[in-house]
């Protein structure tokens, strides 16, 4: 091994100065692994390290280590039973995936699909479902395995031989709307939701959801919540993959936390969509510096059982120097290649191996295989990492991209995007894999399916049922807790008197009630990314801890005070620290508790709103995918409510984000109680009815008095508006309809008392909790009325609210035009948006909302002028209160400046 361990010091340590010591310090290395093994070796060599670096010698290059196969041939576990008749299964499972692919390319390209990805995933998917990974059961609570969205079809393909798809539901593959039972293009829980679980498709996702899953399951043992000891979170990660900031962003936490729960599989087949991951590098080198710096247990397999032979002669280290040099746009293109190509341009780099290799023909050389495509290898690896503890796994397993799509695309830069195969690509697929199809058969891309009674389907169902069943799985519902009645929440119900608070204040008082239920309260999880003091929720640090893993192990500087920083063992919050992504990872992990273990978890994310959808909306509609049940609180909201933190802060757009996702219900609440009403009924919808919907809530820190709950306001609350204050009854005022929401909805109170006394118009006022649900409701009534021509007409509830009383109507909020805007069609007279369209800015509230103009004044002006368009009051009118209020008409559009 002399001269490949060389090879591996002088990475960057520069021109040896003396190879004779080197030789020498090199040859007492071999003694001690000889003499003492290679564990002794690392420690003495730790010391020696350890020594030099404290004398100055800088970082010595030790996180990577050679190119081989970490764990060595004579310690791998061996793969019980019979390896011949799992290639054999495998195989079927391939073809079958390939097939679906093909046939439904076959009567139109239109549907897409993928097939190399999977043909590179196989082994490593294969050895998992024979061998490690459980389903739920009495004994097992169940592995989570985040399977690659885009090879799908290979779970498709083994769900098939398990029975549990039928040849006809494969043929309906990517054709959900006109099949009955058609299979989703990708993992999606919304659209399968007894088969998928985790939405893996949007690269990232899968990874970092995949992080929090497993630290979350740790969370629910730490807090006696569940029995999650012994289960495993597997997830399949592409190498092209990793370079989404989600998938790396968060191996830190992982390490630090110790995830031994977790295990990831990195597919190192090389190749991404466009071509090499990096052709100019090694992939597996460069991952494995990273994990390991972020205190992962790093498991490098890359070469198959074949090599074993080669390496295990080796003893110059020629070949493994070789392997070292080579890069992986070199190994993509040997493996486009043939058995002689490989002989030239690998081995011929040195004339030593060349000699070598020379007994071995063209096509024993081709068959030196790639770890991760060899089951004995994948198996050990497999069997190491469930046993690690104190760490997280990650193996790095070395495949190839299109694996026996031959001239159709192995390894070729195109092969991600093949669909099809050429008859002679599918005859050779055959061939390659010993497939008993005929030509026909094969041509036609005919699905194979053993007989039952055949070894393969006995060992798959035996194999399966072992472990407990099959996988992927959903549980989609759990049991149904019972929810605290409305009254628990009295105080915000009866408002606040002279107090002057903020709506998030009162939802903080909400949730410490909620904390307090009996029932509810373990179930609770606050979720805050470093805003805990911002949104005055401090007390909960103490009240119920902040959960660590390892407790606290240092006295906190605050501990003397009544509400210090309590780090704990079993704390309930999870203080994630500046990170959205991870964040809202955790939401996701606690809201579909209920169904990855049957334990119904409540999660309450609070977070500034602009760092919001906007930061992470990617991983909100893999919430809304994952069917994830609890609430995202949007605090501080608004673009002149937060007043004093300028334009990337000031959210006015948040509520037009959330409203296009489809199982979200989104709200702005204005007072304590509605805030209470809306909380209560999504603990009933979500925790009771066992709804798959989440919600936005907006809270602001502005604080004003809380009104008492006006009687019979809670449906108008939930159904998205209910009339807060009537305008005076003088029959012969002319009279308009204002809607507002959020805090904004002060300025429209204020905008009717000047209308009212300033401008003989009585006003009524609308608190609108919801323009999203507003019109949910308006295009599920239309619709409705559109396919049902003969029939009465319905009403939209909005247009039932304003039908009843006269006068245009103007809505003002604190955020962009486009979100009042979405009632319009259903509003039976003239409707004038106001909005806070543009830039944010700071400077007092009355200022931006001023600038913006949404204010009382503009309130009052719009109104007027809805009143003279509809030729209610004279146009002078409406310059009069321009001037009176001195707006200065020709001031440039808030949005143009
Ligand atoms: C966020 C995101 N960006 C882009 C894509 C499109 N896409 C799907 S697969 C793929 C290449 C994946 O390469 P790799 O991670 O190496 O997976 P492999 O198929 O090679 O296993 C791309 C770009 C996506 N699905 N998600
Ligand atoms: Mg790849």
């Amino acid at each position: 091994m002399t001269d490949s361990l060389q090879s591996v010091s002088a990475n960057g340590a520069g021109a040896d100065i003396d190879a004779a010591e080197t030789t020498e310090w090199l040859e007492a290395v071999d003694a001690v692994v000889e003499h003492d093994g290679p564990d002794r070796a690392r420690q003495i060599l730790a010391r020696a390290v350890q020594r030099a670096q404290l004398a100055g010698s800088g970082p010595i290059a030790s996180i990577t280590t050679p190119y081989v196969n970490t764990i060595p041939a004579d310690r791998e576990a061996k793969l019980p039973g019979d390896p011949a008749l799992e290639r054999r299964l495998r195989s079927i499972i391939r073809w079958n995936a390939m097939a679906m692919v093909v046939r439904a390319n076959k009567v139109s390209s239109e549907l897409g699909g993928h097939i190399a990805s999977y043909q590179s995933l196989a082994t490593l998917y294969e050895v998992g479902f024979n061998h490690f990974w459980h389903a739920p059961s009495d004994e097992h609570g169940g592995d989570l395995v985040y399977f690659q969205g885009h090879s799908s079809p290979g779970n498709y393909a083994r769900a098939f031989l398990e029975g549990r798809l039928t040849a006809e539901q494969l043929d309906g593959f990517r054709q959900e709307v006109s099949t009955a039972g058609g299979l989703s293009s990708y993992p999606h829980p919304w659209l399968m939701p007894e088969f998928w679980q985790f939405p893996t498709v949007s690269l990232g996702i899968g990874a970092i959801t995949s992080i929090y899953q497993a630290r979350f399951m740790k969370y629910l043992q730490a807090r006696d919540m569940a029995e999650t000891d012994g289960r495993k979170v597997w997830a399949f990660i592409g190498d092209g993959e990793v370079d989404e900031p989600e998938t790396m962003g968060s191996i830190g936490m992982a390490g630090r936390e110790q995830l031994d729960n977790l295990i990831w599989v990195v597919n190192c087949n090389l190749q991404r969509l466009d071509g090499p991951v990096r052709g100019n590098g090694k992939i597996i080198q460069e991952l494995e510096a990273d994990f390991r710096g972020a205190g992962w247990n790093v498991i490098k397999v890359i070469w198959g059982s074949r090599w074993d032979p080669l390496l295990a002669e080796d003893h110059d280290g020629r070949l493994v120097k070789v392997m070292e040099e080579s890069i992986d746009g070199e190994y993509q293109t040997y493996k486009s290649r043939d058995g002689a190509y490989v002989r030239e341009h690998f081995f011929g780099k040195d004339p030593v191996l060349l000699d070598r290799v020379a007994g071995m023909s063209d096509d024993e050389i081709w068959l030196l295989n790639r770890g991760g495509l060899d089951q004995q290898k994948v198996y050990a690896a497999y069997h190491e990492a469930v046993r690690h503890t104190g760490q997280p796994t990650v193996i790095l397993a070395k495949t190839i991209k299109g694996y026996g799509m031959g001239v159709s695309g192995e390894g070729q830069m195109i092969t991600h995007q093949a669909k099809k195969m050429t008859e002679d690509a599918l005859l050779a697929f055959r061939d390659r894999f010993e497939l008993p199809l005929s030509d026909e058969q094969v041509r036609a891309a005919e699905y194979y399916k053993p007989a039952d009674d055949s070894s393969e389907m006995q060992f798959l169902r035996e194999s399966r049922a072992k472990l407990g069943g099959s996988l992927p799985a959903r549980r989609p519902r759990t049991e149904a807790l019972e929810v605290p009645p409305l009254e628990t929440f009295k105080g915000q119900l009866e408002g606040t008197g002279e107090r002057e608070v903020s709506t998030t204040m009162s939802f903080v008082r909400v949730l410490a009630a909620l904390l307090r239920d009996k029932t509810l309260g373990r179930h609770i999880v606050p979720i805050v990314p470093d805003e805990s003091r911002t949104f005055g929720m401090e007390g909960m640090f103490r009240q119920v801890g902040i959960y660590s893993p390892v407790g606290q192990l240092y006295q906190p500087q605050d501990s003397e005070q009544l509400m210090f920083y309590k780090e704990d063992k079993h704390g309930q919050i999870l203080e994630e620290g500046i990170t959205e992504a991870g964040s809202i990872s955790s939401f996701i992990a606690a809201g579909t508790s209920y169904s990855a273990h049957g334990v119904p978890m409540i999660p309450f994310y609070i977070y500034y709103s602009m760092f919001g959808y906007q930061r992470v909306g990617d991983l909100v509609w893999a919430a809304a995918d994952s069917r994830t049940r609890g609430f995202m609180l949007g605090g501080t909201a608004g673009r002149t409510t937060l007043n004093g933190e300028g334009l990337q802060h000031e959210d006015g757009h948040s509520h037009v984000l959330f409203s296009v996702v489809p199982n979200v219900r989104a709200f702005d609440p204005a007072f304590g109680y509605e805030v209470a009403v809306i909380i209560q009924d999504g603990l009933r919808r979500m925790v009771a009815e066992q709804e798959d919907v989440f919600y936005y809530i907006t809270l602001m820190n502005e604080n004003y008095h809380h009104p008492a709950m006006p009687e019979g306001a809670a449906d108008g609350i939930l159904r998205g508006m209910y009339l807060l204050r009537p305008g005076s009854d003088a029959a012969d005022r002319p009279r308009v309809q204002l809607l507002g929401s959020g805090t904004i909805l002060h300025e429209v109170l204020a905008a009717a008392e000047l209308l009212e006394s300033d401008w003989d118009v009585s006003a009524d006022v609308w608190s609108v909790t919801s323009f999203t649900e507003l019109r949910r409701d308006g295009i599920e009534v239309e619709r409705w009325n559109m396919l049902h021509p003969l029939e009465e007409p319905r009403r939209a509830y909005v247009t039932e609210q304003l039908e009843g009383r006269d006068g245009p109507v103007i809505a003002s909020t604190d955020y962009i035009r486009t979100f009042a805007d979405q009632i319009r069609q259903w509003v039976p007279r003239g409707y004038r948006v106001l909005g806070t369209d543009g830039f944010g800015r700071s400077d007092f509230r009355r200022a931006l909302r001023r600038f913006f103009e949404v204010d009382r004044n503009y309130v009052v002006v719009a109104a007027l002028k809805e009143l003279a368009d509809a030729g209610t009051i004279d146009a002078g009118r409406v310059k009069e209160a321009i001037e009176r209020y001195e707006i200065d008409a020709d001031a440039p559009v808030p949005t143009a400046v």
